[in-house]
């Protein structure tokens, strides 16, 4: 049976709840530098997250709700660049600023895995600059070496819910599926995930917990504490009260 070699993290709304009051304030604050009057409220946010990608996401929001807007300069598509390269810049300064904390149980469980020699990599749709500044504020600067593989952002030619972002992360850790585990938060995320056939644990937020996740090993509603147990919201823990490397391994070979 093969053994938990490495664990495959997702990053927004998994490792922290950042979409709400980080990048859709970010992406706010870029539209109204450029005076567009866009403003993307918390409802609209969590219909536009249906697109992964902050690039993406505004292209998909002037098609449904701006579709004759045009660009000051002439050409969208640099046009759309330059204005998520602004959102990315406001979002790092929240990050600096330590607005964004890491979501219960996550610092325990990368620390459990790293006394076990678990090897940890990130996957996610965002842009690597965001990946590097919530590990910096959160966990400091030399987290970024704990990672053997930050495989983030246009690093692939298709966002999740296409696995090639995982698959990415497979061949950079030179593993097989069923030597990792996969952590979402999203029903992109897992389409994602058991595309690349990682089986994989949902911790579920605000936006995401009235989703799908048929296919999920486990669905809980985040890693937990001893004292601050998470809720079981799918599949067998075990009678566990937080997300560990023993947990893991037991849902791995279920
Ligand atoms: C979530 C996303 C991202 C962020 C915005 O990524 O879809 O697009 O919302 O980040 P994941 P960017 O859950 O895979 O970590 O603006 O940098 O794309
Ligand atoms: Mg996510």
């Amino acid at each position: 049976m093969p053994d938990l070699k490495a664990i495959i993290f997702d990053v927004d709304g998994t490792l922290a709840d950042t979409e709400r009051d980080g990048h859709r304030v970010a992406f706010n604050c870029a539209f109204s530098d450029e005076g567009l009057g866009w403003n993307w409220t918390p409802e609209l946010y969590g219909e536009l997250l249906a697109v992964t990608g902050g690039k993406e996401r505004i292209q998909f929001y002037i098609n449904n709700h701006s579709p004759d807007f045009k660009p000051s300069n002439g050409d969208l598509k640099s046009f759309i660049a330059g204005l998520h390269a602004s959102k990315t810049r406001y979002y790092v300064q929240l990050l600096k600023e330590g607005k964004i904390p890491l979501r219960v149980g996550v610092k325990r469980l990368i620390a459990d895995a790293r006394e076990q020699g678990i090897r940890l990599a990130i996957a996610t749709t965002t842009t690597p600059e965001n990946v590097t500044a919530l590990l910096e504020s959160t966990l400091g600067a030399e987290s970024l070496s704990w990672f053997e593989v930050i495989a983030a952002g246009d690093i692939v030619p298709a966002k999740k819910p296409d696995p090639a972002i995982y698959h990415y992360a497979l061949e950079q850790l030179n593993l097989e599926p069923d030597e990792c585990m996969a952590i979402e938060d999203s029903v992109n995320g897992i389409k994602s995930s058991l595309g690349a056939n990682l089986k994989t644990v949902v911790t579920v937020n605000t936006y995401t917990e009235n989703s799908n996740f048929s296919g999920a090993s486990l669905v809980i509603s985040d890693m937990g504490e001893e004292l601050e147990p998470f809720k079981l919201l799918d599949g067998y823990a075990k009678g566990a009260r937080f997300l560990d490397i023993s947990l893991l391994r037991e849902i791995m070979n279920q």
